[in-house]
């Protein structure tokens, strides 16, 4: 009963009313003192126009029924420690190459569109897993921080000191998602709580835990990912 989520598939007409002036202000209401709320009156643009028609170009990955879920065989695989956050304590920061940068809150980021999906996991070490991811969309958080025409990748900060970084056209698909949830339950320390990536389309070595902050660019540093570095794939795609 637990795995069954609402699953609010939004047009993309609704999701731009909801990222604009009018549909943020509801939706947020009553997080007053939170830093999104602060910057939401200076939301009246839409995204801009290379990610725009990057969004129009994209094809969802077909996913698995809710009854294909393998609860036993999602491993945790973490290389140095499990970080410990308290989710009321925590913010994510959204800063780089964007007119908005954002400090949010499970709060703030709760009152976002949820997404559920039932996906593989595939880890390079040779295992993989069904599981049910529930989210809020990487790209509505892009969205709302306004990135510059300039950007092109992304990276991700972790509590553990991990690091990734991302194309931002595989940031910005559709089920490239940052979870709080996992098979119907809020996410374990373990699985990287209280937010991490999850995403089809990715090997699970990209799919940071414990992630902290989100920094768009335009250029990829000589620091890549906390394995890229090791000699791993970068795109890493499934
Ligand atoms: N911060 C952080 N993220 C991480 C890792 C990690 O060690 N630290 N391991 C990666 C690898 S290799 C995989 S397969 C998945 C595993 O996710 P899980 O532990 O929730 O199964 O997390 C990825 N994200
Ligand atoms: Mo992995």
């Amino acid at each position: 009963m637990s795995l069954i989520l609402p699953k609010r598939n939004l047009s993309r007409r609704r999701l731009l009313q909801l990222s604009g002036l009018s549909g943020i202000g509801l939706l947020l209401n009553g997080c007053g003192t939170s830093l999104l709320s602060n910057s939401v009156s200076q939301i009246s643009e839409p995204l801009n126009q290379r990610l725009q028609e990057m969004l129009l170009s994209q094809k969802p990955v077909p996913e698995f029924s809710i009854t294909d879920i393998e609860p036993d065989k999602l491993l945790v695989n973490t290389f140095d420690f499990t970080p410990k956050i308290d989710p009321a304590q925590f913010q994510l920061t959204i800063d780089g190459e964007v007119s908005n940068p954002m400090q949010l809150s499970m709060a703030d980021i709760q009152k976002l569109p949820l997404t559920s999906m039932v996906i593989r996991h595939v880890c390079v070490e040779g295992w993989a897993a069904i599981v049910q991811w529930g989210g809020v969309r990487l790209q509505d958080l892009i969205t709302l921080v306004q990135p510059k025409s300039s950007v092109r990748y992304i990276y991700f900060k972790s509590a553990d000191g991990y690091y990734e970084s991302w194309d931002i056209a595989s940031a910005m698909h559709p089920q490239t998602l940052m979870a709080y949830q996992k098979n119907g339950e809020p996410l374990s320390a373990d699985n990287g709580a209280p937010l991490r990536l999850a995403s089809p389309i990715k090997l699970g070595y990209k799919q940071s835990k414990w992630v902290t902050e989100i920094i768009l660019v335009s250029k990829l540093l000589p620091v890549k990912g906390y394995w890229e570095d090791q000699g791993y794939e970068w795109f890493a795609g499934l």
